[in-house]
């Protein structure tokens, strides 16, 4: 049946007689029975990825392609006088995410289901995922963003339990939505969600009363984590996560035929960051319940679990206070306990204990009781052996393992770059869709100039829609002539957008002086910084009003333009990437785990400035000098300054007259003009005084080094041919890629 004839049943009319939303509908439900028809016939062992984030971004488009239907269904529009694009543009893109974290997780489970292996995602269905940013005054706000609706990708199951914490229970529901691999079987991500949410306790942007758990449980993703309440209910989401996941585990394997002793031979569990760590106690207890001892069920869950680290920030290592947890979590408490008591036994060292100063460290659980650890990017592997976690590697060396990060290219290709997928299957062939190591066979093509004039071609067409989608969506009015330099990603002080910012002001500065760029420069920041993170918020409020100033100075603006997009999202993020020549990832050395954007934005044919930092160190053996830009003092010099806590940020603005000139300019009268004294103040204060994430002694590189990729941007050919070296090397950070490893190293489905 065509989706055509598909929507004639369903609503009685041909596909043109049809409003938008009901073809809309249609679709959704056409897609939904496709991908039941591929369902994977599940194999006896199981993978279950369980993670806080899921950030899926749209889904029709996406499904259509991996089902194979999306020509057909776009022939079908077109011929009614619609687009696939309009009737897309009904979709609502879900947050369930932060970030890279979130993202990774759906990219894996692209993968999981092209590869045909046998494995679901496990989370939860936050009502309202993050925040949706808006831009007032030039800071950012936040309000709601709900997703769900009565037609969505979620389906309702009638899987249903009870969640146990401390004085009250609560029933939850699953929620399944179809993940259709490329040309492949269909797994699912299922979601949990609990009845008795209550939206309407939301009042005054994303404000919502924090203590009243039944009604709150579901309602957001990582609620403000400020206070002590908002950590609480982070405890309390965990839990609800992770004790779903582990009944559904359990009632899976029985299904199958397990004995619960055998369980490891029917369920692995990738514990993805520590915010499902407790899911190790969870089941300890519930196979307790079920008959087996605390030996036996300590043994059977050791083999089961394996952990990923994402970030080197000791921060961001999740360790609960045991008073928290006896508040939301009794029961887990005992069990947390006796793990801690049996390593205490065995290991003195307090630095590798599970309890220490009243707190449980969630990662040394998930490191002494599971079969793996692994980062996300080579450096980052080595900086956790080496130095994080180097106490838990002298242990545990067996258990240490790298997996690269990887991104799926049927969205970060084929969907959002046809134009240039079409240029490469002229090329080489359509194999590398299923093999993106394929994409190596364009080297050829590198020096015959009539080829490399046509992916510059196409990179002008992606620049002119995007030029059009920006004015279109926000506004927002970008000269496609210019070189698109982009900067996209949650703010964080280590990933300096700060940086990027003196930047802009120094290069606004020279302009002022009559040195005027060979083409016009357009700065392309999208971020959204966590409510609770005040200086974060100060540097989106410095972006802004550098955005404000620049637009209004004629002598500034017809060579440079600083856009800050609002709400920067997935469905953004697609427009972005393709368009970009220039992209940013000038984390400080050492503190970017791997980064993903910068692989998305290589394959689409854009070349990096960064740090050696990441992945960037991987992309950089891959492409060589000539074909990324990389400046700045590498991790070792970081690592060392931070041991001897040698930096002082003031010494180099003292000796630095360009330096000092464009922080000054932060608390000059022309930002106060458009800008609040109170933020300004703070981040000149927090750069001058601390500068904790050392953007100053990095300045004077990046500068220059931009300036040469300015230069070098003129000669086109020259450019188009570091264009095609990128893509052509991108094939190694396919998620397919990293999901292959994951499975032969941890998995072994
Ligand atoms: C619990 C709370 C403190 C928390 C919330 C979100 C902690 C961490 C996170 C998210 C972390 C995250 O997104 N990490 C990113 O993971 C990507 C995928 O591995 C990496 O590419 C990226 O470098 C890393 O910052």
């Amino acid at each position: 049946m065509t989706a055509n004839e598909y929507i004639k049943v369903r609503f009685g009319r041909h596909m043109d007689q049809c409003t938008n939303e009901e073809i809309y509908i249609g679709l959704l439900e056409y897609v939904k029975d496709k991908a039941k028809d591929r369902e994977i016939k599940g194999g006896k062992k199981k993978l279950y990825y369980i993670s806080a984030e899921f950030l899926i971004g749209k889904l029709l488009s996406n499904n259509l392609i991996n089902l194979g239907l999306y020509d057909e269904v776009k022939a079908e529009l077109e011929a009614c006088g619609k687009s696939l694009a309009e009737i897309e543009e009904i979709e609502v893109e879900p947050s369930l995410g932060n970030g890279g974290l979130g993202r990774l997780a759906a990219c894996f489970l692209d993968s999981i289901a092209t590869l045909g292996l046998n494995g679901d995602g496990v989370g939860l269905a936050y009502h309202m995922g993050l925040f949706k940013q808006v831009f007032e005054n030039n800071l950012q706000n936040e309000v709601p963003n709900p997703w769900m609706s009565e037609h969505s990708w979620m389906t309702k199951t009638d899987k249903t339990y009870k969640v146990d914490f401390g004085g009250f229970n609560v029933q939850s529901r699953m929620y399944d939505i179809d993940v259709t691999g490329y040309d492949s079987v269909s797994t699912k991500l299922h979601l949990f969600d609990v009845e008795t949410v209550d939206e309407s306790i939301i009042k005054d942007g994303i404000n919502f009363d924090k203590g009243e758990f039944t009604k709150n449980l579901t309602l957001f993703l990582y609620p403000d984590d400020s206070d002590d309440n908002g950590r609480l209910l982070r405890v309390y989401q965990q839990y609800f996560m992770v004790s779903n996941a582990a009944q559904l585990i359990l009632d899976e394997a029985v299904e199958k035929g397990s004995n619960l002793y055998d369980l490891a031979d029917y369920a692995v569990i990738q514990i993805n960051d520590t915010h499902p760590s407790m899911v190790i106690p969870e089941l300890i207890r519930l196979l307790q319940i079920r008959g087996l001892t605390m030996d036996e069920a300590i043994d059977v869950v050791s083999k089961c679990t394996a952990y990923t680290n994402h970030t080197i920030l000791a921060e961001a290592l999740e360790k609960w206070p045991i008073h928290f947890m006896m508040k939301a979590v009794p029961q887990l408490m005992p069990i947390i306990r006796e793990l801690h008591n049996r390593i205490a036994k065995k290991v003195s060292d307090p630095d590798v204990a599970i309890i220490k100063d009243d707190l449980v460290h969630m990662a040394h659980m998930d490191i002494h009781y599971g079969i793996s650890i692994n980062g996300v990017a080579a450096l980052h592997t080595e900086i956790l052996k080496e130095t994080e976690l180097n106490k838990f590697y002298k242990l545990y060396p067996e258990k240490f393992n790298n997996k690269t990060n990887g991104i799926t290219f049927r969205r970060w290709l084929l969907y959002c770059n046809p134009e240039l997928a079409k240029l490469i299957e002229e090329l080489i062939g359509p194999g590398f869709k299923k093999d993106a190591t394929e994409l190596k066979k364009l080297e050829q093509f590198m020096n015959d100039d009539a080829v490399v004039q046509k992916f510059l071609d196409v990179k002008n067409t992606r620049k002119t829609v995007l030029k059009n989608y920006l004015a279109k969506t926000q506004g927002i009015e970008i000269d496609d002539n210019s070189v698109y330099d982009i900067q996209i990603k949650r703010l964080h002080e280590y990933k300096r957008q700060q940086m990027n910012a003196l930047y802009v002001i120094n290069k606004y500065f020279e302009i002022k002086e009559g040195k005027k760029p060979a083409r016009p420069i357009t700065v392309i920041f999208g971020a959204k910084a966590a409510p609770a993170y005040v200086i974060a918020k100060d540097i989106i409020h410095l972006i802004l009003c550098l955005q404000e100033i620049i637009a209004k100075d004629p002598e500034v603006s017809p060579y440079l333009k600083v856009v800050m997009v609002e709400n920067y999202n997935v469905t953004l993020a697609e427009k972005l990437i393709p368009a970009c020549d220039i992209h940013e990832q000038i984390s400080l050395a050492s503190k970017e785990a791997s980064g993903t954007s910068n692989m998305k934005f290589m394959l689409n044919g854009a070349v990096a400035i960064g740090t050696m930092d990441g992945a960037n160190v991987e992309m950089h053996d891959f492409v060589g000098d000539d074909n990324i830009y990389i400046f700045g003092e590498d991790s070792d010099t970081v690592i060392k300054r931070y041991a001897d806590a040698s930096y002082v940020s003031r010494d180099y603005y003292e000796k630095d007259a360009n330096l000092k000139k464009c922080v000054d300019f932060i608390v000059s009268d022309k930002l106060m003009e458009v800008g609040q004294k109170e933020n300004l103040e703070r981040l000149y204060n927090e750069l001058l005084n601390k500068d904790w994430f050392m953007t100053f002694p990095d300045f004077k590189d990046y500068c220059e080094t931009k300036e040469k990729a300015y230069k070098e941007f003129e000669n086109r050919t020259e450019w188009g041919r570091k264009m095609i070296k990128n893509i052509a090397n991108a094939g190694f950070f396919s998620s397919d890629r990293t999901i292959a490893q994951y499975n032969e190293d941890i998995w072994k489905l």
